[in-house]
């Protein structure tokens, strides 16, 4: 098999799809960083990257140059770029337009301060529209975080390349572009960046130079995880959790505690429910509902034995109405979307998280206190529903979150 030296600087730039690459291709490769301008004549064209193939049968070296030249050479040789040439040219395409976006970005700061702006304005333009083409690829790919097929590509290495240049310890020149680039990031490409680091060919990669995760999970430039900590109220009736999101400033902290407050408040800020108003309250009236649920439930849990059976019985079946009523209208709804797994679109939503997190509870916790109502519920659940609980929790988004607390799609 043949080997391979990669000549660039030590930077992300131009050199970066082709590390990804070489090490998914897992061959046999170094790289090296030529000092500079020392080393430029001793270069094909002045400039890296360059590419140095040494065979195996020893044959002379191949020496190749231009970026998007190696990275397709290294694709093809591994199988990262389909054989049909319609397919390839598919993925190829989207590599030019995210260079032009890095060409556009470089040209934007290299300009006077007078032609900065319409620069400026020219670079986003051209981000936004490889932003909405790159989503909506994912989306219908079935939102599986690849932009082809189920297997990592050209086309997902590339364009996690580039998120890697603008989020990941930017060059000088690209001081300002974390803030820009993610504040433009859509579910859909924070999943493609954390499928692709999820990918085992590329674990080498990732646990040597850091991971996206903490970058791309975070769309908004609200506070991140780390700013919050989980507190304990000193509640005589139980509820006993606070969530307190720590000021960077001398400001006060933030202390909710208040569970709907809460919940929303950070779907807000993290862009699980919608901006638009008339978007979110379908989501909202959702949990509304099913705070309902929750209610009588638990007036059916707390009667006990004390009253007159006549009583219990009528709250059970008030109970067993509107718990059936919810789940119909849900699993309704995720018909209508297509049975994808998601309650609106096709990316984790509010919706999704909080009927996921009541059939855990319903299902799981109550379990242990009230079997009755646990097995009750666990017959009225529908396909689509635990379709919703897998899908859920094979999000990448979740991965932290089901490997320490384990799986519950596993019930059904
Ligand atoms: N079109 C070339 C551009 C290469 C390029 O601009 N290389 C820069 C680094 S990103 C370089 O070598 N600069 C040093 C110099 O020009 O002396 C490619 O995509 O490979």
């Amino acid at each position: 098999m043949a080997s391979y030296i990669f000549r660039y600087f030590n930077v992300a730039g131009f050199g970066e799809t082709t590390r990804l690459l070489l090490t998914a291709a897992k061959v046999d490769w170094s790289e090296e960083n030529p000092e500079w301008p020392l080393e430029k004549p001793n270069q094909p064209f002045g400039r890296l990257p360059v590419l140095i193939e040494h065979s195996a049968d020893g044959s002379p070296d191949l020496v190749i140059t231009e970026s998007g030249t190696i990275e397709r050479y290294v694709a093809r040789t591994y199988g990262f770029l389909p054989a049909d040439p319609l397919n390839a040219a598919l993925q190829e395409q989207l590599r030019d337009r995210l260079n032009d976006v890095v060409l556009a970005f470089f040209a934007h700061k290299s300009v006077s301060e007078g032609e900065r702006q319409s620069m400026h304005d020219k670079f986003e333009e051209l981000l936004d529209k490889v932003v909405a083409v790159h989503s909506e690829l994912l989306r219908k790919n079935g939102n599986n975080g690849h932009l082809f097929g189920t297997e990592l590509s050209f086309a997902d290495i590339n364009t996690y390349a580039f998120l890697r240049m603008f989020l990941i310890n930017p060059m000088p020149s690209l001081e300002h572009s974390p803030q820009l680039v993610k504040a433009k990031l859509t579910p859909e490409i924070a999943k493609l960046a954390v499928t692709v680091e999820a990918d085992p060919l590329l674990e080498a990669f990732v646990s040597k130079k850091g991971g996206l995760a903490e970058y791309v999970l975070h769309k908004s430039s609200g506070p991140r995880s780390s700013d919050f900590e989980q507190g304990k109220l000193d509640h005589p009736n139980g509820c006993p959790v606070v969530l307190i999101q720590k000021s960077s400033d001398s400001s006060p902290d933030l202390v909710f505690n208040k569970f709907i407050a809460m919940e929303r408040y950070l779907a807000r800020t993290y862009g699980f429910l919608p901006a638009d108003p008339s978007q979110a309250a379908l989501q909202e009236q959702l949990h509304d509902e099913q705070r309902g649920v929750m209610k009588n439930l638990l007036i059916s849990v707390a009667i006990g034995i004390e009253a007159a059976q006549v009583v219990r019985d009528l709250v059970f079946i008030m109970f067993e109405e509107r718990l059936e009523k919810f789940i119909n209208a849900h699993t309704e709804l995720l018909r209508k979307n297509g049975n994808t797994g998601y309650s609106f679109s096709s990316t984790l939503s509010y919706a999704d998280l909080m009927i996921y997190s009541f059939m855990k509870l319903v299902i799981i916790e109550f379990a242990q206190s009230s079997k009755d109502i646990a097995r009750r519920f666990k017959g009225k659940m529908t396909p689509e529903l635990a379709k919703l609980a897998a899908t859920v929790e094979a999000d990448p988004l979740l991965e932290a979150y089901v490997s320490q607390r384990g799986k519950f799609a596993n019930v059904f």
